[in-house]
């Protein structure tokens, strides 16, 4: 795993382009490199980026798409399902952990080249969320589907039920039970959403999104992440952006449509993720607990993250590099 840091001094020895054009290393350190080019011949793509540790294997399922000239729209969408289809994984699909009740409920999203999008927001019993959000998008006038209505759509769209709770994910459920007050529990431990955002061989974006959510929260509870705009967001003009961390505090700021919006008015993807941040911080009196993470990725593939706390690092893969990447931070935990 590479800090901000050694991954400038990585792109440095690698090759002066890519540093130019490397989003994290915006580093007083680095006032005499050359600034980002905006000249698009040289934009860095294909190029995906991902949230947290399990974003290594999702953008490896979307390298391989994009590696061999396929639509950043199908790279998001194949490098998510991996992590939604591993059990392993407790805040993704397949074993996510539950509501305070006991059931595990999916919110994704999906937003393309063409601002087409499509999410599924408190879905039970299906694995691959983010597949029926596209089918949202592609096969439907509407924009998002929720509940009873969205699982009913997944299975006349051929998608199979899935008992989503794994006895692991039921064991830390009983567990917290115990001493729970029945009080939803944020930590570092279940902040773990995947936001996947890509360009492909074309130069065109798109961005995924998807999540079980905050660990045993109120049943029927929706966060950021289906929301577009605030767990995702993607203008082809101008880049993308997704989120992860407390949904309601990327939701009351409109937090991933403000990176966007930052970035067209001329902020590099780190400073619109710095500015996030700062906004998120100014409105929220008590920050106990409340860690929000951003990345985003312009046009020229310059790319930022930032969060709230300590502890959140992106996994990024481009033709020159793969590593995780640790983003800078606000407060320590
Ligand atoms: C939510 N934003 O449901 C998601 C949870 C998350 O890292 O991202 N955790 O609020």
């Amino acid at each position: 795993m590479k800090s901000r840091r050694e991954f400038i001094k990585l792109g440095a020895i690698g090759s002066a382009a890519l540093l130019t054009q490397t989003a994290c290393a915006a580093d007083d350190k680095l006032d005499n490199i050359e600034t980002i080019t905006t000249d698009k011949t040289a934009a860095i793509k294909p190029i995906v980026l991902s949230t947290w540790n399990h974003g290594i294997d999702a953008n490896k399922a979307a390298w391989e798409i994009l590696s061999q000239n396929g639509t950043a729209l199908d790279a998001v969408e194949q490098g998510v399902r991996v992590t939604e289809s591993d059990p392993d994984n407790q805040s993704v699909g397949l074993g996510g952990l539950p509501d305070r009740d006991g059931n595990v409920t999916l919110d994704a999203c999906i937003m393309d080249h063409n601002s087409n999008c499509g999410a599924v927001a408190f879905l039970k019993e299906i694995e691959n969320p983010i597949s029926v959000a596209r089918k949202v998008m592609e096969d439907t006038p509407h924009v998002m589907l929720a509940g009873e209505g969205a699982l009913e759509f997944a299975l006349e769209k051929g998608f199979t039920k899935t008992n989503l709770l794994t006895e692991k994910s039921k064991e830390a459920w009983q567990n917290w039970l115990k001493e729970s007050e029945y009080q939803p529990q944020i930590n570092s431990e279940n902040h773990d959403t995947i936001g996947m955002i890509a360009i492909d061989e074309n130069g065109n974006l798109a961005g995924a999104c998807t999540t079980s959510g905050m660990a045993y929260k109120l049943h029927g509870r929706v966060g950021d992440s289906p929301i577009i705009g605030a767990g995702l967001f993607v203008d082809n003009e101008i880049g993308a952006a997704c989120a992860t961390g407390v949904g309601e505090a990327v939701i009351r700021t409109a937090g991933s449509a403000i990176v966007v919006e930052l970035m067209r008015h001329g902020k590099s993807p780190q400073e619109a993720c710095e500015e996030a941040v700062a906004r998120i911080m100014s409105k929220h009196k008590d920050l106990t607990n409340m860690q929000v993470g951003f990345i985003a990725l312009n046009k020229q593939g310059e790319y930022g993250c930032h969060s709230v706390y300590a502890g959140f690092n992106i996994a990024v893969r481009h033709n020159d590099f793969e590593d995780m990447v640790d983003a800078e931070y606000e407060l320590e935990w």
